[in-house]
């Protein structure tokens, strides 16, 4: 591994006055968190900085101070003479901006902890290594003799907490955790990060979830769980489909579960689809099993889609689970 190219990134802070910050399509907390923190660090040393997220503050991220700054559009004639691109590997299909203000900008800068990061621009600090953007971003701060202030420790703080599952993931490093401890000494309430970005549901969502919890389904002996939530389920609770995120987490915690499925009947532009979410254990692959269904996503957590109708598409995803499940138990025993 290479050492970060903090002096780099300094020379360019120094050089340059207007900078553009943007991060990935779908921002979670590891997103807006950092390029916040980031922008008021720049702004504090009288540079002009603004973060453009297209597709806005997700609704567990709106606690984050200051969310409000976050643009959908650059500004009118705003020419910014460096681009910082956060976690996300900086191409046009990756990063939540119109791409001519980042592809202008005389100078370039990549930071992320993804794998698949391709490094194009100026300055690229890829770390795979590293549990989250936000800890890559305190790290700079820290180096470079940054003030963090409370506001920008709470944004941190965020983003750690997004991307480790508030600490309790393999990446929850020593260096994570030493992060956490300065932010909270600096003014970041570990208490409301968590509850924000891990518990709080809405009344609408909980109510879906109950629906969910009610026809669980299982086969192969518990290790396959399932559960289905029709257009009828959504419209009973008067929701859509951001209510539903999560809840294959609660099927992935039963004891004896190795796979779980949680299929939603929903439409899209080409009409009606099935929405699938996986989570297996670390001994499957998920991303593996929906690969066979045309999806794709982690080792431990996936998704695909399926076309035609609703109870078709969950048989057929169910007997491959079925399937496959038997196929590896044989496997590990073989
Ligand atoms: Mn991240």
């Amino acid at each position: 591994m290479t050492a970060p190219p903090f002096e780099a990134i300094a020379a360019a802070f120094e050089r340059f006055q207007k900078f553009y910050i943007s991060t990935h399509v779908g921002p979670d907390g590891d997103a807006i968190g950092p390029a916040l923190a980031l922008k008021w660090a720049l702004e504090a040393r009288g540079k002009t900085a603004v973060y453009v997220s297209r597709d806005g503050v997700p609704p567990s991220s709106r606690f984050l101070p200051r969310q409000n700054e976050v643009l959908k559009a650059p500004p009118e004639e705003f020419r910014a003479d460096c681009a910082i691109v956060l976690d996300c590997d900086g191409t046009p299909e990756r990063v939540s901006s119109a791409y001519e203000p980042i592809n202008s900008a005389p100078f370039k800068i990549l930071i992320d902890h993804h794998r698949t990061s391709k490094p194009t621009f100026d300055i690229n600090w890829i770390d795979p290594n590293q549990p989250a953007t936000a800890l890559m971003v305190y790290q700079l701060l820290e180096e470079l003799k940054f003030e963090i202030t409370a506001d920008m420790a709470q944004c941190l703080l965020g983003g750690l907490s997004c991307d480790t599952g508030h600490f309790r993931f393999s990446n929850a490093t020593p260096a994570a955790l030493h992060a956490a401890a300065h932010l909270v000494e600096l003014g970041a309430q570990p208490d409301v990060v968590a509850f924000k970005l891990f518990d709080e549901r809405s009344l609408a969502s909980t109510q879906l979830l109950g629906l969910a919890l009610s026809h669980l389904n299982t086969a192969n002996g518990g290790q396959l769980v399932y559960t289905t939530l029709s257009s009828q389920d959504f419209a009973s609770v008067g929701t859509g489909d951001e209510s539903s995120e999560n809840i294959v987490n609660f099927l992935r915690n039963i004891k004896g579960a190795r796979l779980a499925i949680v299929f939603r009947e929903r439409r899209d532009d080409t009409g009606p689809v099935t929405r699938i979410s996986v989570r297996a254990v670390p001994e499957l692959r998920a991303d593996l099993f929906c690969d066979e269904f045309g999806g794709g996503g982690h080792a431990a957590a996936a998704g695909c889609k399926q076309r035609g109708p609703f109870n078709d598409a969950v048989r057929r995803v169910v007997e491959r689970a079925v399937e496959w499940l038997d196929e590896e138990h044989e496997a590990v025993e073989g």
